[in-house]
């Protein structure tokens, strides 16, 4: 399988880990969004909307959307589970995944869509908004910790693909200096450690 993919980018990101976790063999495509690489005709015949990342099957099939892409991975690749084995579990694991996703990874991104000089002249700028939700990400990160008190990892006591999620998330706030201060989050900072050793980490 084929990845379009750009390697500063969080969402590929997580689909990266999710593959390399498992042990699933990969090739990628770079489509630098700095290079506007994402917005030709060619990449947007795979991707109408122009975003990162696209999977692409041998036969040709495009699927879009990471979490698309790593259910589907999933399904083909069983072991090592990451998205639930019981139905109390995979609630669990969407729950904390959609989480990060939506408490994090998506506040952070907006942080850095509204007020980095990256997106200058790429997109519509609002740095009001992007201080806003650098509050909500603040928050959530406080929350994050609180959570971490009461178990190892995110959605509970083994890694899950709503780790990967949360570590992009937290990982994408470098540019904007959104980082974990250990001594008032050290539950977040401990499991930061756990998850960033891990060897998919730097996939
Ligand atoms: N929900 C989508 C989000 C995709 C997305 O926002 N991708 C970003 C990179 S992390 C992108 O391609 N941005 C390009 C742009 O906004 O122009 C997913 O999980 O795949």
């Amino acid at each position: 399988m084929l990845l379009y993919q750009d390697p500063r980018a969080p969402n590929p990101r997580r689909v990266r880990i999710f593959l390399t976790e498992k042990s699933v063999p990969f090739e990628t495509i770079e489509i630098l969004i700095a290079n506007r690489a994402h917005q030709t005709e060619e990449f947007r015949s795979k991707n109408p909307i122009a975003l990162l990342p696209v999977l692409e099957l041998p036969d040709g099939r495009i699927l879009r959307e990471s979490m698309a892409i790593c259910r589907y991975v999933e399904e083909l690749h069983p072991a090592v589970n990451l998205f639930g084995n019981d139905a109390w579990e995979r609630a669990q694991i969407e729950q904390w995944n959609r989480h990060a996703e939506l408490e994090l990874l998506y506040p952070i991104g907006q942080v850095f869509r509204n007020t980095n000089p990256f997106w200058v002249g790429r997109i519509e700028q609002a740095p009001a908004f992007g201080e806003i939700m650098r509050n909500v990400a603040t928050e959530r990160m406080a929350w994050f910790d609180r959570e971490l008190s009461k178990r190892e990892y995110l959605a509970g006591d083994r890694f899950s693909v709503a780790d990967i999620t949360l570590l992009c998330a937290i990982d994408f706030g470098k540019p904007s200096n959104i980082r974990i201060d250990a001594a008032a989050l050290p539950n977040l900072a401990r499991w930061y450690q756990l998850v960033n050793s891990r060897p998919s980490a730097k996939a």
